[in-house]
C-alpha cells in the first residue's frame, strides 16, 4: 500500500467479548481471511488477548479476541477475565457475542454493565450461530436483547458463513471514525510466532484429550531455531498438574504425544512456512493453574 488518504481513512479497536464457546475465536478467523485463534468446541480455550489486525486502503481494524468471561474458579481464570475486561477498556467499537441457539447467558448483567462502565463509543450485540436456530425464532431472541441495553446495531451471523463476515466487517467500518494507520499495514498482529506456535500445540490437546487434562495443560515454547539445511527445529513442553494426566497425554508407547505432536507440526509448517522438526516435552508442574509466578513464566499474566 502506498499512502493513506488521511481525510478518509478510519480505524479502530474492535474489541470481541461474551462467555465462553460463543464463537468470538471463530469471528476473528473469520475477519482474518486465517487462523490466528485456536478454536475448539470445549469452552475456555482461548486464555489471552489476542489481537488480529485486518488493513486495507480504507481501513485498519484492530481486533482484539478475548477469554471468555466466567466465574473465576482458579487464579488462571481471574487473570483471563482480567484479560478480557482490559480489552474492552479502550475499545472503540465492543462486539458483545452471544450464541443465538443457547437461552441468555448466565453472566450476561456483569458483562453489560462492565460495558456501560467502559463508555466505550460504540457497542454492537452480535448473535451468532444463527445456522443452528430456525428463521422464525429470531425476532423473539433480539427483542430479548434490544431491552437490556441501548445497543448501536443488532446483528445476527453465523461466524463460519464468510458473507456475514463481510456485512458485519462493513457494518463496523462505518460506525469507526477517522483515524490513523495504528500498525504498518502487512502486520497480522502483536503476539510473536512462538505464541502461535504454542497455541497450536495447546489446541491438539484440547482436541484430543478429555475432562481435566486440557485444562491442566499449558504450553512454552523453549527452543525455535532456524537451521541451515532450512528446517526450524522447535521445542515445546506440555505441563500438566498430575503424574496420571502426564501418563494420558504420554499415552501408549507414546502413542498420543506422537499424535498431538504431527497434528500441530502440519499446521505450524503452514503458518510459518517452512518444515519444521517438534520436538514435544511433557512436564509434571502442580498446581500452576494457582500459582501467580507460573502464570507469569506461562504468558498468562
Ligand atoms: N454452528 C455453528 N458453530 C459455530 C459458529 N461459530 C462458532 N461455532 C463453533 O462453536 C465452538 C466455539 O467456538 P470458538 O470460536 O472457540 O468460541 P469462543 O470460546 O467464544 O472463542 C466451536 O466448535 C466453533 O466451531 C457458528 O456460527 N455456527
Ligand atoms: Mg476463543
Amino acid at each position: 500500500m502506498s499512502t493513506i488518504n488521511q481525510e478518509t481513512f478510519k480505524s479502530g479497536y474492535v474489541s470481541i467479548i461474551g462467555e465462553p464457546n460463543v464463537g468470538k475465536s471463530t469471528l476473528l478467523n473469520g475477519m482474518m481471511g486465517e487462523k490466528l485463534a485456536i478454536v475448539t468446541p470445549k469452552p475456555q480455550t482461548t486464555r489471552n488477548r489476542i489481537m488480529g489486525i485486518v488493513t486495507t486502503d480504507c481501513y485498519q481494524l484492530i481486533f482484539l479476541d478475548t477469554p471468555g468471561i466466567v466465574a473465576p474458579k482458579y487464579l488462571l481464570h481471574d487473570e483471563m477475565v482480567k484479560a478480557a475486561y482490559r480489552a474492552i477498556k479502550d475499545a472503540d467499537l465492543i462486539i458483545y457475542m452471544v450464541d443465538g441457539s443457547q437461552p441468555p447467558p448466565t453472566l450476561e448483567a456483569q458483562i453489560l454493565e462492565r460495558i456501560h462502565e467502559t463508555e466505550s463509543k460504540k457497542v454492537f450485540l452480535v448473535i451468532n450461530k444463527i445456522d443452528l436456530i430456525e428463521a422464525s425464532t429470531l425476532l423473539p431472541i433480539i427483542a430479548q436483547y434490544t431491552g437490556k441495553y441501548p445497543f448501536d446495531e443488532v446483528v445476527p451471523i453465523s461466524a463460519k458463513n464468510p458473507g456475514d463476515i463481510l456485512r458485519l466487517r462493513n457494518l463496523i467500518v462505518t460506525h469507526l471514525p477517522t483515524g490513523p494507520l495504528y500498525f504498518p499495514d502487512d502486520q497480522i498482529s502483536d503476539l510473536p510466532e512462538r505464541f502461535f506456535v504454542a497455541e497450536t500445540v495447546r489446541e491438539k490437546v484440547f482436541l484430543k484429550t478429555q475432562q481435566e487434562i486440557p485444562y491442566a495443560s499449558g504450553v512454552t515454547v523453549e527452543e525455535f531455531k532456524h537451521r541451515s539445511n532450512g528446517k526450524v527445529y522447535i521445542r515445546a513442553i506440555i505441563y500438566i498438574e498430575r503424574l496420571s494426566q502426564k501418563r494420558i497425554l504420554i499415552g501408549d508407547r507414546g502413542g498420543m504425544i506422537k499424535q498431538i505432536g504431527k497434528l500441530a507440526r502440519e499446521e505450524i509448517e503452514q503458518f510459518i512456512n517452512a518444515s519444521v522438526f517438534l520436538e514435544l516435552q511433557v512436564y509434571v508442574k502442580g498446581d500452576w493453574r494457582r500459582d501467580a509466578r507460573k502464570l507469569k513464566e506461562m504468558g498468562y499474566a
